[in-house]
């Protein structure tokens, strides 16, 4: 017999071991992976495939490096006692995936060269992704940098939330006019997320109480409800920054119980047994578009408890599982509400405790209070959540009777310790008995909570003195505050890669990961020359990107070498937008009369979306369009003054835009803005501010230094005085010539072909009203647009400020809120996971 050559185990060795399609990092390894994924999930070959095939292909290729880590962590976890943060939030406002996940990989380049060498461009490919948009505006936003962050952190950590199938409208420009849009984002399938069809739980609706003695004796409640759905556990996993911690967001879609199904379809009725899954399935169909909440829509409080109800008895189910006691759930969890919206988690806490697990009232309410904690996001009044008690009645008896009692004991305590005055009592109660009785979440949240807090320093000082005084005087040591921040690794390296580059390349790449300890090195380069330039190229070459972006978008071609001067949030009368439209018709008069004069050339940019029943909001956005319109057809201002709206402000857009801005605007009326983010966005990626003692402005003025900010505007003490003393805007029109003509402008149709009906109702709600001060701010804020001319002249001077903005703003990053979370309220601390 012939003799082989060594043994088989010599023979494996000395072969090239295949690359792992699975797990492989270099590019060979991804390059397989992806034709592998492209053939066997996409069912393509490269000459049929699509972009949206090669799309796929690569995300499930980066989805299986993810999954990989994130099994190692359930591993850990499950087979530890650590303690892990559960965030309850309506809305996770994630953005793309594809580009932070090879981010927090550190795969970026790999993939690249693997794609290119399928004839593919990675650029193209990330462009293709839909973005989930499950969020409004900032609150949505805040909750998916704060999950990113925790898993950097190598915090266990779970974000629970809903899986919309329309997420907030696309919104498009028609005449000017904003028109809604359905966000079909689920159309081509989402490969992020993985199906858990056997994490599913019944949540109950409707019906009655029976109240009896049980045969020990003991009181007890049974819920006997009247309707119920089924909730289904969809999976999005979230990497950390090159950690090997991968948490999860955790989002639920309603789907119809079989029983239910079967009840009606056994008595025949099929037609009826179709309907009740429909309307199962509708729980989860649509986010709410509004952002401030919508006083007693059914469908918003069934999404509420819907979600809140899945959430807690997943934690119950994860919490047994590990072998833990019920009785020690507030050490192996802290629940963050993020806002009111999950805050009927106080009451399903307790019912299931108390009615499920037969826990005596007073450990389960230890156990609640020891385990929840909220934060709140606004201080507009009329912002706080209620809902009308017959409502709540009818779709929730058990919670109300919860509620009732939680409230009955509240009371006690409070009168108990000699703190009532009925006044108090009547502000403390958790329904509100004023007129029509309603439940008043924020004091539900604020009841069942270890720790309340704001989201920036005046907020929560606000909060304490104004919106929630009387809790702050019963519960002093509950309130704190922990400012908001934004994770660098979306908001700097992922969105602007040349300043993130040209940053590490001068102090290594440790700033990404500790952003706090590390940004401020480059402060050492603010006056160098070389570094300027560079920075100013970069500056440049994002304006350029944005600008093609623009011209694609709207036809309007703006010139790179013009001042970037730009706002994008939410619409609303509060964050001042027509503020700045009155600066921009401003300067358009004074160009006008004057025009030889030497004015800095700027493109004034806009971009966010109204709220559909919004009236006002959306009348502002047709007055943009239409200022917009008169300026950018007049030949007197070329080269010298231009207006945009960007349409469909969201994630993805905002990737190409922070990076772009020379000029951050911020100018809410002082007291009414909680934090703000995007201020924070626009500042790391060397934008000036120009802002009010506002939110987080404040803070981000004093990090960054009050000559490196455009301060102006009345202070929120100022902005109470004025309004108590009797404010008349009236006068400060009559006072004003450029505010008067501006007014007049406006008033006579001058923007809208004549018509001078079409912006009446603002133009009446700013003369008669005003209640946002927009007029008592007028003049400090064109003064202050002047200074930033001058001050934009001098481009050394302008760089070095941009330059010491970006250095000094490690603190905004969203690691140092979560450590902040971390230490002062869940008493979590970091677990090592090892792959
Ligand atoms: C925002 N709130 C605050 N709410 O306005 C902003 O100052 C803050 O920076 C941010 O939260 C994060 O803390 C906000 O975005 C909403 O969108 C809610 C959506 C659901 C209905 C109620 C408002």
């Amino acid at each position: 017999m012939k003799k082989t050559k060594g043994t088989k185990a010599t023979r494996a060795r000395k072969q090239p071991v295949p690359p792992n399609v699975r797990t492989g990092l270099v590019p060979r390894a991804l390059e397989r992976a992806i034709m592998d994924n492209l053939y066997y999930v996409q069912g393509r070959v490269p000459r049929t495939a699509t972009r949206n095939d090669w799309y796929m292909a690569v995300a499930y290729t980066v989805r299986d490096r993810v999954l990989h880590r994130w099994m190692q962590t359930i591993e850990t976890y499950m087979g530890s006692k650590d303690k892990s943060v559960s965030y309850l939030s309506a809305e996770f406002l994630i953005g793309p995936q594809l580009g932070s996940n090879l981010i927090s990989l550190g795969i970026y380049d790999e993939v690249r060269q693997a794609v290119a060498r399928l004839g593919q461009n990675l650029d193209e490919l990330l462009d293709q992704e839909e973005e989930p948009g499950l969020g409004n505006g900032g609150l949505g936003r805040l909750a998916a940098c704060f999950v990113e962050s925790l898993a950097t952190l190598e915090i266990l950590g779970v974000g629970y939330g809903i899986r919309y199938e329309f997420g907030i409208f696309d919104q498009e420009i028609r005449d000017g006019w904003q028109v809604e849009v359905t966000d079909k984002w689920l159309r081509l399938g989402n490969p992020w997320e993985v199906p858990r069809p056997e994490i599913t739980f019944v949540i109950n609706f409707g019906g009655h109480t029976e109240h009896f003695v049980d045969h020990e004796g003991r009181y007890r409640v049974y819920w006997i409800p009247s309707r119920s759905v089924r909730g289904v556990a969809c999976d999005i996993a979230v990497p950390g920054y090159r950690v090997n911690t991968v948490n999860l967001l955790r989002l639920w879609k309603a789907e119809a119980t079989e029983s239910f199904d079967l009840g009606a379809f056994n008595v025949g009725d099929y037609y009826g047994a179709v309907d009740s899954k429909v309307s199962s399935e509708n729980i989860t169909k649509v986010l709410y578009p509004n952002d401030e909440p919508i006083q007693g829509k059914r469908l918003r409080l069934e999404q509420q408890y819907f979600f809140v109800s899945c959430s807690l008895q997943d934690m119950i189910r994860v919490h047994l599982r590990r072998g833990h006691d019920l009785k020690d759930f507030h050490e192996a969890y802290a629940i963050q509400l993020n806002d009111t919206h999950p805050s009927i988690a106080v009451a399903e806490m307790m019912r299931l405790l108390v009615d499920e697990y037969s826990m005596d009232w007073d450990a389960a309410w230890d156990i609640t209070q020891n385990t929840f904690a909220y934060t709140n996001h606004t201080l507009l009044p009329e912002a706080l959540e209620k809902w009308p008690l017959p409502l709540f009645a009818e779709l929730l008896p058990r919670h109300l009777e919860i509620i009732l009692e939680i409230n009955r004991r509240f009371l006690d305590e409070v009168r108990a310790n000699g703190m009532a005055d009925d006044g108090r009592i009547a502000r403390l109660s958790l329904i509100d008995e004023s007129g029509e009785r309603f439940v008043r979440m924020a004091n539900l949240a604020s009841v069942g909570s270890h720790a309340i807090n704001g989201v920036a320093a005046l907020h929560t000082e606000l909060l304490k003195q104004d919106v929630m005084r009387d809790f702050y005087e019963v519960y002093p040591k509950k309130f704190l505050n922990v400012t908001n921040g934004v994770t660098p690794r979306r908001w700097l390296v992922l969105s602007n890669p040349l300043l993130a580059e040209l940053i590490t390349r001068k102090i290594g790449d440790l700033w990404i990961r500790n952003m706090e300890r590390h940004i401020k090195k480059i402060e050492r380069y603010a006056d160098d020359e070389d570094f300027q330039n560079d920075w100013r190229r970069i500056k440049h070459e994002n304006k350029v990107r944005l600008a093609s972006v623009i011209d694609q978008r709207t036809g309007v071609e703006v010139d790179p070498d013009s001042l970037f001067d730009i706002q994008v949030k939410r619409i609303h009368e509060y964050k001042r937008q027509h503020l700045n439209v009155l600066h921009v018709v401003t300067l358009y008069n004074r160009i006008k009369k004057n025009p030889q004069s030497h004015v800095v050339p700027r493109t004034v940019i806009f971009a966010g979306k109204a709220a559909p029943s919004y009236h006002t909001a959306k009348l502002v956005i047709k007055l943009i369009n239409s200022v917009a319109d008169v300026i950018n057809n007049d030949a007197d201002v070329a080269g010298r003054l231009k207006v945009v709206f960007l349409p469909d402000f969201n994630v993805k857009n905002a990737h190409a835009i922070y990076p772009a801005a020379d000029l951050s605007e911020q100018i809410s009326t002082a007291g009414k803005e909680a934090s703000g983010t995007g201020n924070m966005k626009f500042a790391m990626n060397g934008a000036l501010t120009i802002g009010t003692l506002d939110g987080a402005n404040i803070e981000i003025r004093e990090a960054v230094g009050e000559e490196n900010f455009f301060l102006f505007g009345l202070t929120a003490e100022e902005v109470k005085r004025v309004k108590s003393e009797g404010y008349y805007p009236m006068q400060y029109a009559e006072s004003n010539d450029e505010l008067r003509e501006v007014i007049s402008l406006l008033a006579g149709g001058f923007f809208s072909r004549g018509d001078p009906n079409l912006f009446k109702p603002l133009v009446d709600s700013l003369l008669w009203q005003d209640e946002y001060l927009l007029f008592a701010d007028y003049r400090s804020y064109i003064e202050c647009q002047e200074r930033i001319d001058k001050a934009y002249r001098d481009q050394e001077k302008w760089t070095k400020m941009s330059i010491l903005n970006v250095a000094r703003m490690g603190t905004f990053s969203s690691d140092r809120s979560i450590r902040e979370y971390a230490e002062k309220i869940w008493d979590v601390k970091k677990v090592k996971i090892t792959v």
